[in-house]
Parts: structure tokens; C-alpha cells; sequence
């Protein structure tokens, strides 16, 4: 009995495993139910009483050993990718299936806007979210009494002064840029905005504008009409039409609404531009000269052009989304949407 466990335990012990195969061969010749182990438990009562006790001993430790080598090569075998004939890892493996994740839609797109203006000069810059009256409102031209000034339209942050905001436009970044340099400048200002507004499939309490500053001599609305339509090219394909709609913004005159035609139907006519063949992606206009005023450059002297558009807007358009809330919920579902647009 004791010979027959010796020349197991040293079969345990000089055990190698290259494969699954050789594997479940060891675990049904010793540790399987008609296995050489199980075969030892039967012969058990053939051992003397007195002699019990150790040689009980002996199987049962023969049995974990065996166990032990045949968890360790599983563990080999199906996870970390040793090379079994000189035990090195093999680098160029993966070492288990990795799930690739996705970029956010909202990045996707700022990220493509952003490298269609960089191709034409512009630089990115950013900003605080939290910011004063004067970047967010005074500089920008709004009066006393604008409604985005209200409590219902702004979330205010409690201050000794009262006027600190989360900022409602990317326009205050601009502002900071007028400031503190000096014209040409040719500027995004990509980022996070807050507005107070019921949350619902339409709105949302915060979403992401890229804003556009171009401020040099002699910059004029044709200027700004046609890096327009080159970014509507870019952005929506080489056919795309664009069309600009009079408006007004308090930091701009004269100001516009630009629609591009519908990539659905060609400008045909379909309901997702609700049968008018165009779709409207974004606001702008000229800088109103109180504005390079505020901040301190010579209206004069120099002229500029601005734009704003939501990202979740565009987005939308080109993802077909239907409601605001599925780009901040988190849900699985609809991010991995997004692995083939990395
Ligand atoms: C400075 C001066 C002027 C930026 C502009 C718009 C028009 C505009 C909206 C589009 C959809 C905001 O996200 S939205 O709700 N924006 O219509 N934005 S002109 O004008 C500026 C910016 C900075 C110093």
C-alpha cells in the first residue's frame, strides 16, 4: 500500500501539462471517480487497524497534491499563456479577452469640429465653469434686465458678491482670450454649459457648445459665411447647402441662424426635417463693437465674426438620437453604439 502511494506521489510530482488535453488525462487517472486515487480509498480496508491512521494520512495527502498540480496547469492553460517548453511568458499574447471601450458620442463629435476649424488655423482654448457676471453677461453685451440674467434661467452660486454662475455659454472663455491677448485671434472654446431648464428628451440642465472667435483688420460677413459653409462641407459632406436666417444675440450684430440642407432627404423634404429640407445646427454673426470694447480691443481698428453650436445638437443629427438624456444616464446599451465612430 505504502509502495503503491509512493509511485503515485512521484508521478504527481513529476506531472507537466502542455495542454487541455494531457490535463483531463491526469485528472481521470488519479482524480477521477474509477482513478487511481479512488482505487487506494478502496483498498483501505485491507490496511491494518493499527497502521490506519497514518496510511489514511498519506492518501488524503496525495489526493490534495494531485489537486493542487491539476489547479495549477488549469490555471496555466487557460489564463496567463506560459510557454511551456522553457516556462518564459509569451509577451505578444493577450493575456485575456479585453473589452474595448468606446469614445462618448459628444467626444466623437467635438473632436471632429474641432479638427475640421484647427485645419483652417483655429487653436482650442478653455475656461472656468464657474464664472462672474462680467464674463458671463456685462462683457457679452446682455442689459440689466435680460431674461438669462433671472435665477429661472441660470443656476447661481451662493457668494458674497452674488454674481457667480455656472456659465451658460463658452462665450465667457472668449471673453477671457480678448483680454488677455491681442488680435489676430482665431479661436474654439469647446465645453460644458448650464442652463436651468426642466430635464425632458428636448432639454437637458447642462449640454456642450464648441464656440468660434475669428478678431482681425478687415474681417468681414463673408468671411464668416464662408468658413461656414466649409465647415458645413466638412462636417455633413461635400454636397450640403448651407442657408443663413436673420436673428439677434445680444453679443452680436447683425446675427444669424445657419441651417444646413437635410443629409437625409438632399433638402427634398423628409420628417426629419420636418418636410422644410433644412436642419438648424448653429447661431452667429458679427462681434457687436461693444463687446471688443469691454475687452479692451479698438473696435476701430478690428472686426470679428462668432459662432455657437450645441454638440448634443449635432450629434443628434448625425446619430439620429432622440432624446437629450441618453448622453449623460451612462447606460451600456447605448455608449457601445459608439465603438465603430472611434
Ligand atoms: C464673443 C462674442 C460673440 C458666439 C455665438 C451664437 C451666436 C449662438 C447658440 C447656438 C446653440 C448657443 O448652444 S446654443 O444654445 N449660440 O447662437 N453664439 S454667436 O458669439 C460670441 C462669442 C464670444 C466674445
Amino acid at each position: 500500500m505504502r509502495e503503491k502511494i509512493n509511485t503515485l506521489l512521484s508521478e504527481v510530482e513529476g506531472f507537466k501539462a502542455e495542454n487541455k488535453e494531457q490535463l483531463e488525462n491526469f485528472r481521470i487517472s488519479l482524480l477521477g471517480s474509477k482513478g487511481k486515487i479512488k482505487g487506494l480509498f478502496a483498498d483501505f480496508k485491507n490496511v491494518p487497524n493499527e497502521e490506519k491512521k497514518e496510511v489514511g494520512q498519506l492518501i488524503n495527502d496525495l489526493k490534495d497534491k494531485a489537486q493542487d498540480k491539476f489547479d495549477e496547469f488549469k490555471a496555466q492553460i487557460e489564463g496567463a499563456g506560459v510557454n511551456f517548453n522553457n516556462n518564459e511568458q509569451d509577451l505578444s499574447r493577450t493575456p485575456f479577452p479585453l473589452e474595448v471601450g468606446s469614445r462618448h458620442p459628444i467626444s466623437i463629435v467635438r473632436n471632429e469640429i474641432i479638427d475640421i476649424f484647427s485645419r483652417i488655423g483655429f487653436t482650442v482654448s478653455e475656461g472656468p465653469e464657474i464664472e462672474d457676471d462680467w464674463h458671463n453677461f456685462s462683457a457679452l453685451n446682455f442689459p440689466p434686465e435680460h431674461p438669462a440674467r433671472d435665477m429661472q434661467d441660470t443656476f447661481f452660486v451662493k457668494s458674497e458678491s452674488g454674481d457667480i454662475a455656472l456659465r451658460t455659454h463658452t462665450s465667457s472663455v472668449q471673453v477671457r482670450i480678448m483680454e488677455n491677448s491681442k488680435p489676430p485671434i482665431r479661436t474654439l472654446s469647446p465645453g460644458r454649459v448650464y442652463r436651468n431648464e426642466a430635464i425632458s428628451a428636448r432639454a437637458h440642465c447642462f449640454f456642450h457648445q464648441v464656440e468660434g472667435l475669428y478678431i482681425a483688420e478687415d474681417v468681414s460677413f463673408a468671411d464668416l459665411k464662408q468658413t461656414l459653409l466649409y465647415f458645413a462641407k466638412e462636417m455633413f459632406g461635400e454636397e450640403t447647402e448651407i442657408r443663413l436666417r436673420p436673428s439677434y444675440f445680444p453679443f452680436t450684430e447683425p446675427s444669424a441662424e445657419m441651417d444646413v440642407s437635410c443629409s437625409v432627404c438632399s433638402g427634398k423634404g423628409c420628417n426629419v426635417c420636418k418636410y422644410t429640407g433644412f436642419l438648424e445646427i448653429l447661431g452667429c454673426g458679427m462681434v457687436d463693437p461693444n463687446v471688443l470694447e469691454n475687452c479692451g480691443i479698438d473696435s476701430k481698428k478690428y472686426t470679428g465674426f462668432a459662432f455657437g453650436m450645441g454638440i448634443e445638437r449635432i450629434a443628434m443629427l448625425k446619430y439620429k438620437v432622440n432624446d437629450l438624456r441618453l448622453y449623460s444616464e451612462g447606460d451600456i446599451r447605448f455608449l457601445e453604439q459608439f465603438k465603430s465612430a472611434l
